[in-house]
Order: structure tokens, then sequence, then C-alpha cells
């Protein structure tokens, strides 16, 4: 039986919830400004959200969320009356924000002991504050069922804005495949923490991870797509074999991964999608005769014609053809599709470890599919730092909408690209791999990128523009990603240990001011935190240095 929620409303908050500073209120990622003030917001059985056009949706969702955990009826009107929370999405709303330029996904949450109000101009920012919101709420807030406690809400004044419009995680669930679920309730946790993208790596080497129709090929185009998911739907990173029945193969159809788009979009943040090519690319030599030849690697079994599956975790060894038109064929039928599927800004085209054709057929293929991409696509192009290596050298304003994803590499050609209108996606490998060991004890991950202590203060300690090998400038950042690849990280809970704490270093490195950031801070706010993780049943590592409540 559900337990009864409390009927009484206490004049004064109780003394659990008075927060003994800023930190206290466990506020992850950091506001710009936040002012504490006297007295608390006490939502008990009349609570009621009040909001007007685009704020409704956001104001159901979030009334929906806390009738499962209050137990409160929790009614949306339309006209606030005094002791509402009242969420405002206005246009020519007019605010300021002190310490930082209002963004359209800034916003104000004003919390008195008479109620609270959200505003902002947009519905993201809007959505921004109710994820503030929510953390200012006792953990309880995202509880499956009704608890009986105390709702208050400490009064306090926020004022934010981001810093980066990027900030990015990714999910590489080609080595290990994670279902839709998985990446709905990764979703869940991390647009919590006010992410904004959520990049897909959807194909490598030991698998392919989309469902590719053979619908709108090309004139001439006589490749079988639906192969693709047909054989190496079934690969995944594993020596033994298929590993279909173990959940670590398997490949979302266009329903499931528009469902996913969708489902990003309801919580204001992007899909990126990638196809590595030309490197990265053995699933799809494997699923695809067509595109095996003499140059594409590795060489195919002389018998079958067929390159085989390598499910191990070598990288580097695979390489499409260049000079090979049924690869620039598969090259723009499946970024078209994706693109078509995914209606946003950037498709991600990989580019990255393509060592083994070497660079200048690697410079060869880059210079063609990349412009290929972008006509068939219309999207801009993203791709990991070689592909500005490559030395694309248009002229300026040529890379407009287009982003080069810093992981290793020189500061030189990431500077290039910028000074041609493109901007920067900063995952300095070292501080904002996923899939890093927090040190040896560590019984998943690599040490590659990472050895000793891989705790989340050095993924918090460092900056975007000073990381990148000889600096680079705030306005040419687009923001920051922090990438999991999973060829030893299996399933839901093992990617959220290795994602938390530190995907929320990496967030609030995107979305705090510079001179804001203090990892002292960052701890104490983290142990807060932790209860809303664990309410909601998502694993986390426990390092001993926050106080995890
Ligand atoms: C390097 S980072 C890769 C990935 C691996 C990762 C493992 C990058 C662009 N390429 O293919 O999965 O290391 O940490």
């Amino acid at each position: 039986l559900p337990l009864l929620p409390t009927a009484t409303a206490a004049a004064e908050p109780s003394p659990a919830a008075v927060p003994a500073d800023v930190d206290a209120l466990g506020l992850v990622p950091q506001p710009v400004a936040v002012e504490l003030g006297s007295g608390a917001w006490q939502p008990t059985a009349g609570m009621r959200i009040a909001a007007t056009g685009a704020a409704r949706p956001l104001a159901q969702d979030l009334a929906e969320e806390l009738r499962t955990s209050t137990g409160f009826r929790v009614p949306v009107p339309s006209r606030p009356k005094p002791g509402d929370l009242q969420i405002v999405v206005d246009p020519d709303a007019d605010y300021t924000v002190e310490g930082a330029a209002p963004t359209e996904e800034s916003y104000v949450l004003d919390v008195t002991g008479d109620g609270a109000t959200l505003t902002a101009t947009t519905a993201h920012g809007a959505h921004n504050g109710i994820q503030t919101l929510r953390q200012l709420m006792p953990a309880w807030v995202g509880s499956d069922r009704v608890v009986n406690t105390d709702w208050s809400v400490p009064a306090v004044r926020v004022e934010d804005a981001p810093r980066f419009e990027y900030r990015g995680v990714m999910l590489d669930v080609a080595r290990s495949f994670q279902d839709v679920d998985m990446v709905k309730r990764y979703i869940d946790t991390l647009a919590g923490l006010k992410a904004s993208h959520l990049h897909l790596h959807l194909a490598d080497d030991q698998g392919w991870r989309i469902e590719i129709t053979n619908e709108g090929r090309a004139e001439g185009d006589t490749i079988d797509y639906t192969r693709l998911t047909e054989v190496s739907g079934k690969t995944s990173m594993n020596e033994n074999g298929y590993q279909q029945e173990l959940g670590r193969s398997g490949y979302y159809t266009q329903e499931e991964y528009v469902d996913i788009v969708e489902y990003a979009r309801d919580h204001f943040i992007t899909v990126v999608p990638e196809i590595d090519v030309p490197g990265h690319t053995n699933s799809a030599l494997h699923a695809i005769p067509e595109l095996n030849t003499e140059r594409s690697l590795p060489a195919p079994d002389p018998e079958t014609g067929v390159v085989d599956w390598n499910g191990t975790g070598a990288v580097g060894y695979s390489a499409l053809d260049e000079q090979h038109q049924p690869t620039y064929d598969f090259v723009n039928h499946v970024f078209g599709q994706i693109a078509d599927l995914t209606q946003g800004p950037l498709v991600h085209v990989g580019g990255d470890e393509s060592t083994a054709m070497g660079h200048e057929r690697y410079v060869d293929f880059v210079s063609r599919a990349v412009p290929e991409v972008r006509e068939t696509t219309g999207a801009g192009v993203m791709g990991w730092t070689e592909f500005a290596e490559a030395g694309l050298s248009e002229g300026e304003g040529y890379w407009e909408g287009s982003v080069v994803h810093y992981w290793v590499g020189s500061g030189d050609w990431v500077r290039d690209f910028v000074s041609k209108g493109g901007k920067a996606v900063v995952s300095d490998a070292s501080r904002s791999y996923l899939d890093m060991k927090y040190d040896a004890m560590t019984p998943i991950g690599y040490t590659w990128a990472c050895s000793g202590d891989c705790d989340y203060p050095r993924y918090y300690e460092w900056d975007p523009t000073t990381v990148v090998e000889g600096g680079l400038a705030e306005e040419g950042i687009l923001g920051v990603e922090a990438p999991m690849w999973s060829e030893t990280i299996r399933g839901e809970d093992q990617a959220m240990y290795m994602a938390l704490p530190r995907a929320a270093a990496i967030l609030e490195t995107g979305w705090t001011q510079a001179e804001d950031k203090d990892v002292d801070s960052f701890s104490a706010r983290l142990g807060e935190y932790g209860a809303h993780l664990t309410v909601n049943d998502t694993n986390y590592y426990e390092s001993r240095r926050a106080p995890w409540q």
C-alpha cells in the first residue's frame, strides 16, 4: 500500500530542510548565481503547477512525476495563485543572469515561502530550470512509489545560463549493444545534469547497430543494405562467438532509433549519430560483399570473398577502398538515411585511427566523402581530430556548422578548422574517456589514455581552452563530451558505474563558468546528488572522495 501523504503543512521547514550552505543544495552542474533566502516553499497535498503555452507540456511532465512520488493530485491550472509553482516560458521575459550572458537555455528560479516561479525565454530554458528544481527537492522526487516525507524546498534564487551549448556524452553501442530502454534511462539521468547532446557510435569493426533499408538507393547501387544488421547486428565485442542471447549484440530498427531520437528531443537532447568511416568498418565489410576489393582491408577470404568477423578490440586494421564507387554509394546512402531519421544538425563521420590504409589514401577518402556527406545530408559534419588533420583546407566559412571532435592530436589542425568557420568539441581522452579504469582496482575498462588515478577530480580539473595543445579560443569551442567506448563495458549497470560521477564532471565543465568551478564544492554537491541516483536505482562509482548521502 502506498504511504499516505502528510496532511498538514508545517509553518517552518524541518531543520533537515535548511541548507548549511549553497553546496548543501546539491546542485550539479553548479549554476551561475545562487542566493539562499529564508524559509521554504512547502509543497503539500494542495500543491499545483501553473503554466500556459510552451510551459504546459513541461509542467504536465513534472506534475506526473510529482504525483507518482508525492501522492498529491498536482493539478496544472493556467492561472497561478499564491503557493503555486509557476512555470513561465515567455520570449520577452526580462531578466538578467548575474555573471553570465543569458542564452536560449538560461532561466531564473525563485523559490520563496509563498511558492516558486521559474522563468525562461524558451522551453529549453524552462527544462533546465526544472532540473535544478528537481535537485532542490528531496531525492524522493524520483521515487516510483509514493513517499511520505517533508517536501520542503529551501528558499533560494537561482540565475543560470550555460557556458557552452554542446554538453555531450557518447555511448558506443557498437562494441557492446545497449537496448532502447537502457538508452532512455541514460537520457533520463543525463538530462537531469543538463546534458544537451547524445552521440551514438552506431557502427564499428565489431558490429552494426542500425537498420538500413534499400529504399532510395542511387542509380546503379546494387548493395543490399539490409545485410548490415542481418549479418553484423549479430556480432559484437567477444572472442567467443555470436552473443545475441547475451544482449551484447543487436540493433535498433529504424522505428526504435526514431523512438530514441524523439525521446531525447523531449528531454532537450540532440542525437548525433556516428558511422565511423573509412576505418572501423569491418562490420560493414563483413556484411556487404560489394565493399570488398583488392584495396579494402582486411583482405577478404579468397574462397568466400568475405572478410572475417573480428570480435577482438583491435583498432586501425580495417579500411574502405577510397577508389571504389560503391564505397561512396554506401557512405551517401547510409548517412542520407540516418540523417533523415535523425533530423538533427550534425552527423558524425568518425574518421579516427584509419592507420592501415595510410595517410595519403585516408586524405583521398575524406576529401571526397566529407563534402558528399554534407551535400547528401544537409547537416553539419562532425569528425574525430584526424579528419581535420587530413588538411581539408577549404576557404573561410566552409566549415560553418561542422565540428572537429578533439580526442588526441595536434591543436594546429583544430585551430585551422575553426578558422574556416567550424567549431570544436573537446573530449581530451586522458580526462574525459569514461571507459578508463578509475584505478587499478576497477575490474573493467582500459588504461591507455589514463592510468593510476582517473577518479572524477581528474575529469573535473581541466578547461577546454587550455587542454588542446597550443590552446583554443573560447569562441571556437562548441562544447565538451564524455565518450564511453564499450570494448570492456557491458550492460546498463557497468555503463552507469563507469559514467558516474565522471560524466557529471564533464557536464559541469560544459555548463559552469570557468571561474565558478571548484572541485571541493563539486565533491560536496555530488554527495547530495548521489541520493537522487540511489532513489532512481542508477548505478554509480562511490568514489571515496565524495560524501555520498
Ligand atoms: C580509441 S577514441 C578509439 C576507439 C576505442 C577507444 C578505446 C577514438 C576516436 N578511437 O575506437 O574504442 O580508443 O578507449
